[in-house]
């Protein structure tokens, strides 16, 4: 009989693959991010290190945080190819196990699977994460794995292994059912089995960091994020997401007990790393949140920590305080529309006010507020997408995020916007379901070009130009680093530039101020940079009113249309 003992996990690339560039690609379809550690291949770890009762030996991989070369250097994305097709060639491994965080991830699945079939054509291959959770079938019938995890993925994989070697743990298995799964019958029939369960978060072990190169990282991006998560779960129906599918309806905790433990362990292991809450509803249970973060206050760990999508609902002075004094400096909220109808008809219903509430207490506690939008719903109007940019602008949250309308099959969007006709049945692949390429939905107002335009005229607008931080000297300070640190992964985004040469000109760092000017003025010889950004020279801010100054007062010429 075959042994399957010997584990890879492989995170796959989450940037986009170079086989699905287009010629039409540009700075607003290009995927860029600071990638931080996999807490998905951290936690899998952990699970099989604590429950396994076969003799498996485990390594993981995460591509990801092998983009850094130095914090200085832009982000080396091209090398993963290299770097996947020498990591599949030189391990030996019995079974792979793929995480598949996105949809568009689809053409490295390809990738990695016709490398493991070639170099180790025994070995068994499983995949999990969000995309074999939306499009189970498709993943198995066309990217050929062997078997599909859906959702929470922790004692699934477990049962999946032990049935590869037919190793038979009865505790386990009354422990925790067998569910959540797809693979072929016989018949080569696909067979899904939903799941039922949840798993009880006490049950989780702390994240098995270990398994990663979390040390390199650290080392090589300059950052030191690393994820945590505090529940699971979200009882609300917005009519666009699918995070249900993957964690359930119902908000489980972890213990807070548990909690401090994990946060102070990464604390000493790590140095004190940049705590990153990835919750999608951490405040849900006001009676959880505010014994877990008074609890924190009282080991004076002085954290650095962030906290991302937060429900406004779920928000108020006392519990943004003890955020505040627990150490989280970056607050992200989801608001997603601006317009009351829009809020009804995705199921979101959020009170304006209650919005305008948060973000002034959270600005006057000196937070930085992040708020995602979404823009182009099924019917949505132009006038309700003008409502969603004038409620941002009116906010002035420090960072936004305009993201087009992306119908996930297994949302109540995706089936309204199906019966009504409104979707394009894109014939050009999942590598395309990507946000940023939105071009999923009809409609007789709008393009998903003009969208996409308008969507990034609010980015350049009200994270750049307006940003309420350029108002001081302390925020100009706060916004330079955060903007130098993201001309690493965008070093040709010339509205960058020019916002990092004029904070610094105000500083009186002549320097800096010339040399980042100097490569805007050089960029726009570029002729797709060009066709991006020149429109935003007539716009009336006091950013670009200076830098066509600075053109003019070097007899430089930029040719503008208009
Ligand atoms: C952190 C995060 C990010 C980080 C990723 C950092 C990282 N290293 O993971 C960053 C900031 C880069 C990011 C970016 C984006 N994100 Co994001 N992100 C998240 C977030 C908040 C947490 C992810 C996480 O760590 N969860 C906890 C871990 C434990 O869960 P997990 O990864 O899902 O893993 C579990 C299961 O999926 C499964 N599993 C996973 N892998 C494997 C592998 C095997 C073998 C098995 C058996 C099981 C398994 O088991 C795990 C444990 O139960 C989630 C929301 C959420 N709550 O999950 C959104 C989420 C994943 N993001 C989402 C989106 C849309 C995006 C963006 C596309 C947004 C955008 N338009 O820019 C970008 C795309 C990235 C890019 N290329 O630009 C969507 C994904 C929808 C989808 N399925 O395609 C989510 C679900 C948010 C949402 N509700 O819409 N994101």
């Amino acid at each position: 009989m075959d042994n399957y003992k010997s584990i890879l996990l492989l995170k796959l690339p989450y940037c986009t693959h170079p086989d699905s560039l287009s010629r039409d690609d540009d700075f607003r379809t290009i995927s860029t991010f600071r990638p931080i550690p996999s807490l998905a291949l951290a936690t899998l770890c952990a699970f099989l290190d604590k429950y396994k009762t076969y003799d498996y030996s485990l390594k993981a991989f995460d591509i990801n945080i092998e983009a850094y070369t130095t914090p200085e250097a832009p982000i080396e994305t091209s090398l993963y190819m290299k770097l996947l097709t020498n990591y599949i060639k030189n391990n030996e491994y019995d079974v792979l196990a793929l995480s598949a965080m996105f949809v568009f991830t689809t053409k490295w699945v390809d990738t990695v699977v016709k490398l493991s079939r070639k170099h180790h054509p025994k070995a068994k291959i499983i995949i999990g994460g969000g995309y074999p959770t939306l499009f189970p079938e498709r993943c198995l019938k066309e990217n050929g794995v062997d078997d599909i995890v859906i959702g929470e993925g922790e004692s699934t994989l477990l049962h999946i292994l032990n049935k590869y070697n037919n190793h038979k743990d009865a505790g386990f298995e009354k422990r925790f059912p067998f569910q959540g799964y797809a693979s072929k019958n016989t018949k080569d029939e696909v067979v899904i089995v939903p799941r039922t369960h949840s798993l009880d978060l006490e049950n989780l072990p702390h994240p098995a960091w270990n398994y990663l190169n979390v040390e390199k990282y650290f080392k090589n991006s300059g950052d030191k994020k690393l994820p945590i998560e505090a529940s699971r779960g979200c009882p609300y129906s917005c009519n666009y997401c699918c995070t249900y599918l993957a964690w359930g309806k119902s908000v489980r905790y972890k213990p807070v007990e548990n909690m401090i433990k994990e946060i102070e362990e990464q604390g000493e292991r790590y140095n004190k790393p940049i705590i990153c809450f990835v919750d999608d509803n951490m405040s849900f249970s006001k009676k959880w949140i505010t014994h877990f973060l008074t609890q924190l206050i009282s080991k004076n760990l002085s954290l650095d920590a962030s906290a991302s999508n937060f429900c406004v609902k779920h928000l108020d002075e006392e519990v943004i305080d003890l955020l505040v004094r627990a150490g989280v400096k970056v607050f992200g909220i989801a608001v997603e529309s601006g317009s009351p109808q829009m809020q009804k008809h995705i199921r979101k219903n959020v009170n304006f006010d209650k919005v305008r509430e948060v973000v002034k207490i959270m600005k006057s506690k000196n937070l930085h507020v992040h708020i995602c939008w979404m823009i182009g719903f099924p019917n949505e109007t132009l006038q309700q997408v003008n409502s969603t940019i004038g409620f941002a602008r009116e906010l002035r949250a420090h960072s936004n995020q305009f993201m087009t309308v992306l119908p996930y099959p297994g949302t109540k969007l995706f089936e309204e916007a199906k019966s009504n006709d409104l979707l394009m049945s894109p014939d050009d692949g999942l590598d395309k379901y990507d946000n940023r390429k939105c071009d999923y939905l009809k409609s007789d107002e709008w393009n998903s070009n003009q969208l996409q335009e308008m969507g990034y005229d609010a980015n350049i607008e009200l994270n750049f130009l307006n940003n309420p931080c350029l108002d001081t000297a302390e925020g100009r300070e706060s916004i330079l680093k955060r903007f130098e640190d993201l001309l690493l992964t965008l070093p040709e985004h010339i509205i960058l530039h020019i916002c990092v040469g004029y904070i610094n000109k105000l500083k009186n760092n002549s320097v800096d101020y010339e040399k980042h000017y100097k490569a805007a003025e050089r960029l726009f010889k570029n002729q797709p940079l060009y066709n991006t950004f020149i429109k935003y020279l007539s716009w009336d801010f006091n950013i670009i009113n200076d830098f066509v100054k600075y053109l003019k007062a070097n007899n430089k010429e930029i040719e503008c249309p208009f």
